[in-house]
């Protein structure tokens, strides 16, 4: 074996030590069931499902290792602190008292990973209503020139998200629409405002297909948006 045979056998020993690129295959992908209160949600399509905006690996990779971490860290915590898995998650993001001082950072960390992510496969559907709802689009109207205005100001905030973290649509305090970015884990839930849109601007919801271009991966994103949802989060947030 000459020397360039053997470099190219360590190079293939560790792309399938590191799990290969496209290894485990889709269907082997299933994380182990988190044990404890917490429940990491189904995704409700399959991985491949919102191609070509959204690439399957990066959706296996999002859902069921990023999201399952941090429902596993939920559940970690809720050994320590049964209260946590008793306790709803909304209260608990908005009021972590209860918690251990030297725990209530890794709590808002997790639990609100586990928050923001249920919420955010949800949004998404292939097939998904292409348009808000008549009174969704209105409140849109009302605060924006119209909903290509309103998407364009969304993707900025997510763009200028430095780092990782989040951008909203939320109704606030007023009852008012209102676009929000959020850093790190953190939701809008303590306050006080009521989600209707979210995305995640972490580079691992993009980075396999968009590398460092996060306004093309924003873009790209409203395709999946189901709006059925968006305006069904509206009327919750207004009622
Ligand atoms: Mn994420």
């Amino acid at each position: 074996m000459d020397r360039r045979e053997s470099l190219k056998l360590i190079g293939s020993a560790a792309f399938a030590a590191a799990g290969g690129f496209l290894a485990p295959t889709l269907a082997q992908a299933q994380a182990p069931a988190a044990d404890g209160p917490f429940k990491l949600p189904p995704l409700g399509y399959p991985f491949e499902a919102l191609e070509p905006h959204i690439d399957a690996q990066t959706m296996m990779i999002h859902h069921d290792r990023h999201h399952a971490a941090y429902v596993n860290a939920c559940n970690q915590i809720a050994k320590d602190v049964p209260a946590l898995g008793t306790t709803p998650i909304e209260q608990t993001l908005t009021d972590a008292a209860y918690i251990p001082v030297q725990l209530q950072q890794q709590v808002k960390n997790n639990l609100g990973g586990h928050w923001n992510h249920s919420f955010f496969w949800e949004l998404m559907k292939p097939g998904g209503a292409k348009e808000p709802s008549s009174e969704l689009k209105s409140a849109i109207g009302g605060s924006w020139k119209d909903v290509d205005e309103f998407k364009e100001r969304l993707n900025a905030a997510g763009v200028g998200r430095f780092g990782s973290g989040w951008a909203w649509l939320v109704v606030n305090k007023d009852k008012k629409l209102e676009l929000i970015s959020t850093a790190n884990q953190d939701t809008p839930i303590p306050l006080g405002a009521k989600p209707v849109i979210g995305v995640d601007v972490w580079e691992h919801a993009y980075y396999l297909k968009y590398q460092n271009r996060r306004p093309d991966y924003l873009k790209a994103w409203w395709n999946t948006v189901n709006w059925d949802k968006a305006s069904e989060n509206f009327k919750k947030a207004m009622a």
